[in-house]
């Protein structure tokens, strides 16, 4: 089997922040304030671990894919590990806005002789200004090649069981560093997209709300709410509420706590170290509020499992 398993990107060291942040912005420069602004926001968290969590994330799934856990008898006697390699798998990363990108992977598949493989964001909900656009990455890359790979996509797992369950056990932990978890306020997050691509017909809002309802039936929580952050420096309206707007208003609302799960993102980046524990939380710290963040499922085995379940239904469709 094979995979091609894609995340953001993010730059390496300092110097690759502008070309990075060209790419993003589909190869225009960007504007000397917005560049400083982004740059600050890097020093500001030392480093972004997107680059890394991604990789532990293929090299697990890839180490997963390839174990077979043998009949229970032969598992007691066996040798240790009681595994055996099934294999070969080869788990790929393409990554949108850095190296490697994802044509780069696409080209290192074909090299390697794929031909067939199974293609997945480490994002679980489908956007025209996500999946939509890693799409097109893999499609513009297919063009180059002589023989084409025939890709199986998952598009979308917002409500996959494991990935609820997994979710679910990383907000119950900040529930328990509550004070009163009766009263406290539970806000879901993911990254903001333009308003127009909702208004394109866009599912992301729509996916965000069911991963949200999901988790808040499992944990029984009294309320939850949705909110968006990370809307881009752009002048086009972006998806709200904005976390830290939201954030006011449960003030306002009388609540004292707060418990952010950041749903959108499995891994944490930039977004999460700095829009939530830097940003959000110097918001709650300034209006009253005691903010707590559920802690993100990166390359955890409970994360890497559901990814191992996605990829192996979509390739034996
Ligand atoms: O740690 C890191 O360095 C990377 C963190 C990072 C992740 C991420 C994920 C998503 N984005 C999504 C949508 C948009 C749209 C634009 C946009 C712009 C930026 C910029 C930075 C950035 N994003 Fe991001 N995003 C991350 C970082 N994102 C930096 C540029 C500066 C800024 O505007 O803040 C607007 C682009 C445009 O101008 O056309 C739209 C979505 C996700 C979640 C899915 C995914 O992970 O791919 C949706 C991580």
């Amino acid at each position: 089997m094979n995979v091609l398993l894609m995340a953001y990107g993010t730059p390496y060291a300092p110097e690759e922040i502008e070309p990075y942040y060209t790419d993003i912005r589909r190869g225009k420069r960007p504007p000397e304030d917005l560049l400083h602004e982004l740059s600050e926001r890097y020093a500001a968290i030392g480093k972004s671990p997107l680059n890394e969590i991604t990789l532990a994330q293929a090299i697990r799934l890839q180490a997963l894919l390839n174990l077979e856990a043998p009949p229970y008898p032969r598992r007691l006697l066996g040798p240790f590990p009681p595994r055996a390699p099934q294999g070969p798998a080869r788990v790929y990363v393409g990554t949108k806005h850095w190296h490697p990108t994802v044509g780069e992977a696409v080209a290192a598949m074909h090299e390697d002789g794929v031909r067939r493989a199974v293609a997945i964001v480490a994002a679980p909900h489908y956007s025209l200004r996500s999946v939509a656009e890693y799409r097109e990455k893999v499609e513009a890359a297919l063009k180059a090649l002589p023989e084409p790979i025939d890709f199986a996509w998952v598009e979308s797992y917002e409500a996959h069981p494991g990935l609820i369950a997994a979710l679910a056990r990383r907000l119950e932990e900040a529930i328990w560093r509550l004070k009163d978890p009766a009263k406290a306020a539970y806000v879901f997050t993911a990254h903001s997209i333009p308003v127009s691509a909702v208004e394109r017909g866009d599912p992301y809002p729509h996916q965000v709300e069911r991963t949200a309802e999901l988790i808040a039936r499992r944990l029984s929580l009294p309320r939850y709410s949705v909110a968006y952050q990370s809307a881009g420096r752009t002048p086009e309206p972006w998806l709200g509420p904005d976390i830290n707007e939201h954030l006011r208003a449960l003030r306002e609302g009388g609540f004292e706590e707060v418990v952010v799960q950041a749903v959108g993102f499995p891994a944490d980046h930039l977004e999460v170290y700095y829009d939530l524990d830097l940003e959000a939380q110097a918001t709650a710290r300034e209006v009253g509020l005691r903010l707590l963040r559920a802690r993100s499922l990166n390359a955890d085995p409970d994360y890497i499992q559901v990814l191992k379940e996605l990829v192996e239904a979509a390739w034996l469709r």
